[in-house]
């Protein structure tokens, strides 16, 4: 059934905000509400258009905050739970206490909140490949795979899904947890791999490929993750894991992406710097079996080299954006990890 309501976390960040507007578009009747409480990564830019939009509510707050937690789920139909730190180099920087207060406790909150003021509503917890930790080719872990988390990071993914589904079987909430591989597209915070290459080409800045750039990532579009979100909600099971991934054949490493961007923007090769040490842990390869959700009828429709063309295209085209934030509070964290000026 069709939600009237729709309570979603996170929403101006960069998967969030995907979600937001496509849910906006195939239903201009749904009333939207986004808590986003704007850290660094939030941005209500990333929602051109939907801001006056009659049906949509932007509260700035805390979702570790109950009283605020509590005022906002009495009516939603859904809540979809994408809030989160979710930067793996923060988390292996000495700041991982944010990562644990966030992405555990506030899942825990806002969990808990249903259970005592909406527990009929469908809870979707936006879950993380990186669960699984490091996958030897050629396995390709399924939802009752082994968690084995590498980065506080992906640990305290894996505490708020293992919170989410006890509410689940505990208290027989409608509760169900995704887990995708890596996004990419538009709105997304430069100081992930794709964004951040991108922008850095564009501008003939150097280009940090860690550890000599053997890493697998299965790289999928934004938009193909949000359409098995909104898949899930309308048709997955309660209680049930959803593996969301693009399945690249062949896989691709991160310098085959980084060849892929350079060769979109134009830049020169000569802009890469191998650096080391940069992510302690490092994961090697991430892949996931995703037959669950192909099930549900869900298969990606972007192809790699052309979801890189058009994601360059969109940074290009949208360099106010990104200088933006480049200019502010991003260049004390680049400063700090890569040892040299964002600019
Ligand atoms: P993001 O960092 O771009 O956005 C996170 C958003 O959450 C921001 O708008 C931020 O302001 C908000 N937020 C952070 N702490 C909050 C708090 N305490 N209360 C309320 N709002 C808060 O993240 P993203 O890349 O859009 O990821 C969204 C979700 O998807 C995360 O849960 C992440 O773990 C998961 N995920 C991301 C990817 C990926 O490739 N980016 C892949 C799989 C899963
Ligand atoms: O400067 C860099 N140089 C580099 O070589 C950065 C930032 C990354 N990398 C490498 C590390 C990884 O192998 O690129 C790969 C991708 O790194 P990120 O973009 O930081 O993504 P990842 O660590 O794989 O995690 C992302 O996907 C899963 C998201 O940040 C998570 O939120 C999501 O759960």
């Amino acid at each position: 059934m069709a939600p009237r309501s729709v309570l979603v976390t996170g929403g101006c960040g960069f998967i969030g905000s995907c979600f937001i507007r496509m849910l906006r578009e195939r239903d201009p009747e749904v009333e939207i509400v986004n808590l986003d409480l704007l850290t660094y990564a939030g941005n209500p830019e990333n929602l051109p258009g939907i801001a006056d939009s009659p049906r949509y509510r932007w509260v700035r707050g805390d979702v570790r905050n109950e009283e605020t937690v509590e005022s906002l789920v009495g009516s939603a139909d859904w809540v979809v739970h994408f809030a989160a730190e979710s930067h793996v180099d923060r988390s292996t920087a000495g700041k991982a206490g944010a990562f644990v207060d966030t992405n555990v406790y506030g899942t825990f909150v806002l969990l808990d909140a249903v259970r005592r003021l909406r527990p009929e509503c469908r809870y979707l917890q936006i879950g993380t490949d990186e669960v699984y930790g490091d996958v030897a080719f050629p396995q390709m872990p399924d939802e009752g795979a082994m968690l084995d988390p590498s980065s506080p990071y992906s640990a305290s993914k894996a505490g708020a899904d293992h919170i989410a589904l006890a509410f689940a079987r505990t208290h027989g909430l409608d509760v169900m947890v995704s887990r995708c591989t890596n996004n990419y597209g538009a709105y997304q915070y430069p100081e992930k791999m794709i964004p951040l290459f991108v922008t850095n080409a564009l501008d003939s800045l150097p280009i940090p490929l860690y550890d000599g750039g053997g890493q697998v990532r299965d790289w999928l579009r934004v938009e193909d993750h949000c359409e098995a979100l909104l898949l899930i909600l309308e048709e997955g099971r309660p209680g049930e894991i959803y593996n969301v991934g693009a399945n690249q054949e062949p896989e691709r490493s991160n310098l085959e992406i980084t060849e892929m961007i350079l060769e979109c923007t134009g830049a020169s090769a000569s802009l890469i710097e191998h650096r080391h040490g940069l992510r302690p842990g490092h994961d090697q390869r991430y892949a996931v079996a995703t037959g669950k959700i192909r099930d549900l009828g869900w298969a990606p429709r972007a192809d790699i080299q052309e979801g890189i063309a058009s994601t360059v295209r969109w940074y290009a085209e949208n360099r106010g954006w990104w200088e933006t934030i480049k200019s502010g509070a991003y260049r004390e964290f680049y400063e700090a990890h890569y040892g040299r000026p964002a600019s």
